[in-house]
């Protein structure tokens, strides 16, 4: 039997992406019998009640004058030091680069200094590497951490080729693909959204994300004003963020609002996303794309951006399609094909609920702990 661990996690508490599979990592650790000691500025989103053997360390900033720009750094940095000492961590694995992986390497030198040896493990998210990550603010700092800690990992090959492509590193990178628990995602019809959003027996169209540029929504409000005149269909977008008011008055410029569906952030999809005939991803970076994941898992096709590490994910001509970046008339057309055909969506719904297996957290999560294992010499 292999040892139950002391784990630290960084992360962040936020909707969706990182946050939501370092907590979801995090809770299927601490039913496995592990302890998981969750650091961050708040409560993750989905650590909202008590589960065994889980704890949550908030880092706290307290307010000076002087900062115009708070030192969080800093502080998470003396939060790792403290709960590493309190909690005698066995290990501190920290979710996105930026700047938890730097934060981890000062506390690791400090708590040598002390005696204490923490091995960290680091998993590179996609923005800290494509996007944020390289801009030359922050690079020669990402990179010298990535560098440093004792194991990297990212959540694709294309997230991986990205990171050797921007960065200097000399480091072995481990793939470990995004993951969800799949039996979560089966339907039922009383939790269907299908007669509210769509009285009139329309198809229903979703998209889910944090509205940032990065995910092009407008792309998606072009797309559907085109696949409206042809399908008599809605569109149901989830999430929140920058982008809300740009998306809002695009859909009233084209005069598609009165069936664009905004229905704010969701703590979780998997009561919904079944309810969808197609779901639309059009961004411009995704490392891999949870999102998908999840409608794939709910027997939902899937139709994106051919970005990233997506095409790992979702298989062009089998569990949807794929378009080039930006081609909103593709993404129409595709859709209209899917939409209109009910042979390929039934052989697109099957397969990508296949194909969705592939990422269960039960083939997943044994993955990380047997890298920690190797980490900490215990195999
Ligand atoms: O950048 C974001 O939109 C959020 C980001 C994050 O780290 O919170 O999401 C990234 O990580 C997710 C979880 O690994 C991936 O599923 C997303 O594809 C990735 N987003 C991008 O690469 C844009």
């Amino acid at each position: 039997m292999n040892a139950s661990l002391n784990i630290g996690i960084v992360l962040y508490p936020t909707f969706g992406g990182s946050g939501v599979v370092a907590t979801e990592l995090g809770m299927a650790l601490a039913k496995k019998g592990h302890q998981v000691h969750f650091i961050s500025y708040s409560q993750p989103v989905r650590l909202d009640r008590f589960v065994q053997n889980v704890f949550y360390h908030e880092v706290n900033i307290p307010a000076y004058p002087l900062f115009e720009y708070h030192p969080y750094e800093t502080a998470l940095t003396s939060k790792i030091v403290n709960v590493a000492l309190h909690e005698k961590l066995d290990l501190l694995h920290v979710h996105y680069a930026i700047p938890h992986a730097s934060a981890a390497i000062m506390a690791k030198n400090i708590l040598a200094d002390k005696g204490m040896s923490l091995p960290l493990v680091c998993t590179l998210h996609g923005t800290d590497i494509t996007l944020v990550g390289k801009d030359s603010s922050y690079k020669p700092v990402i990179n010298y951490s990535i560098n440093h800690c004792d194991i990297v990992t990212a959540v694709s090959d294309s997230l991986k080729r990205d990171t050797y492509k921007h960065f200097e590193v000399s480091k072995a990178i481990r793939v470990i693909y995004n993951f969800i628990d799949v039996a979560l995602y089966r339907p039922s019809q009383q939790d269907c959204i299908r007669k509210f959003a769509a009285p009139n027996d329309e198809k229903i169209i979703m998209h889910v994300s944090n509205f940032r540029p990065v995910k092009r929504i407008p792309d998606i409000i072009r797309a559907f004003a085109i696949i409206r005149e042809q399908v008599s269909s809605r569109l149901v977008l989830i999430g929140d963020g920058p982008d809300r008011q740009t998306v809002e008055d695009l859909a009233s410029e084209l005069g598609v609002a009165d069936d664009v569906l905004f229905l704010g952030k969701l703590k979780s999809t998997e009561n919904i996303l079944h309810c969808a005939d197609l779901f639309v991803l059009a961004s411009e970076a995704e490392s891999f794309g949870v999102s998908a994941l999840e409608a794939m898992a709910s027997g939902v096709p899937v139709i994106s951006s051919d970005v990233g590490g997506v095409p790992e994910v979702q298989k062009h001509g089998e569990t949807g399609f794929l378009f080039p970046i930006g081609d909103f008339e593709t993404l129409a057309r595709q859709s209209i094909l899917l939409l209109k055909d009910p042979l390929l969506h039934a052989r697109c719904s099957r397969a990508a609920k296949e194909r969705a297996g592939l990422f269960d957290i039960h083939t997943i999560l044994p993955q990380y702990e047997n890298l920690y294992y190797d980490l900490l010499k215990l195999r």
